[in-house]
């Protein structure tokens, strides 16, 4: 198998079953790895039980308490690259993105996009049942980030992506630090950094039915700081040599983008 999702979750019973039926049923065969931050509403335990039903396609890790977004993906990342998985998803357990546009990222990332990104704000993409003022916040971060760092993406906070496996395998963890929508900017920034290619699809994202949304003052805060420390450390700190890893096989590769790329 090629392919692995990952979801992580935090008190998702009412979706994580059903969002996996809807995965598993797909055209298209995925893996699925949950990563659970011992959620207090049984949410590990309702995968568990589902184990015997996706026998050797739904996998969980769980982690001892509530410890990020940003964290959870990295676990997920270094898991699936372990295990030789060559295409790598994020997808929210909470029906924003919908299950039926991952083809769409594959076939960007098939066709030749390092990572593809399932995007609200270019065309054709949408977002449906937000308030006003949750769609005002995630376009202004996208308009924001765009104007701070120069990264030509038009939905730099989106969570629903597909990664080449060769692009997390390029990337240092260790210098990846934020949580929340931050996580999400840095990784593509990152990316972006080490000369791989980006491309947007259009989706429509859908607030969440059920369960509570994760989101808090902190995670703006850190996604407003965040840009700026991203800034701050392209202009003098020399981000793409701190951000590369240097123990991949795509070392060789990216030193030859590095140089014939200039510096933001
Ligand atoms: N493992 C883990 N998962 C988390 C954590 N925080 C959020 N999640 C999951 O990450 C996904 C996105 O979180 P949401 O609460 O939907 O946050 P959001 O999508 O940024 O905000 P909303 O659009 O308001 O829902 C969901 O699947 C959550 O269950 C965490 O600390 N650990
Ligand atoms: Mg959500």
């Amino acid at each position: 198998m090629e392919k692995l999702l990952i979801i992580p979750t935090y008190n998702e019973r009412e979706n994580v079953a059903l969002l996996l039926k809807k995965v598993f049923n797909l055209h298209e065969e995925f893996h699925v790895l949950i990563i659970d931050d011992a959620s207090p509403d049984g949410t590990a335990d309702i995968v568990k039980n589902l184990f015997v039903t996706y026998p050797g396609r739904l996998f969980l890790e769980e982690r001892v308490g509530k410890l990020g977004l940003g964290t959870a993906y990295i676990h997920g990342f270094k898991w699936a690259l372990d295990k030789g998985y060559r295409f790598i998803f994020e997808m929210d357990c909470d029906f924003s993105h919908n299950p039926n546009d991952l083809d769409k990222l594959y076939r960007a990332c098939k066709t030749g996009a390092d990572v593809a990104v399932g995007s609200r704000y270019i065309k054709g993409g949408k977002v449906e049942n937000w308030p006003a003022l949750r769609v005002s916040i995630s376009k202004g971060a996208s308009i924001y980030t765009r104007l701070l760092t120069f990264m030509p993406i038009k939905d730099p906070t989106a969570g629903f992506v597909c990664y080449r496996n060769y692009v997390l395998e390029a990337i240092n963890f260790d210098e990846i630090s934020f949580v929340g929508y931050a996580f999400q900017i840095e990784m593509k920034f990152a990316a972006w950094k080490l000369g791989f290619k980006i491309k947007e699809v259009p989706i429509t994202f859908i607030d969440r039915q059920y369960g509570v949304s994760k989101m808090n003052k902190g995670i703006v805060k850190e996604g407003i700081f965040g840009v700026l420390k991203l800034k701050w450390m392209s202009m003098f700190k020399n981000y793409r040599r701190r951000v590369k890893n240097y123990d991949s096989a795509f070392q060789q590769q990216s030193y030859s983008v590095e140089q014939n790329s200039g510096t933001m």
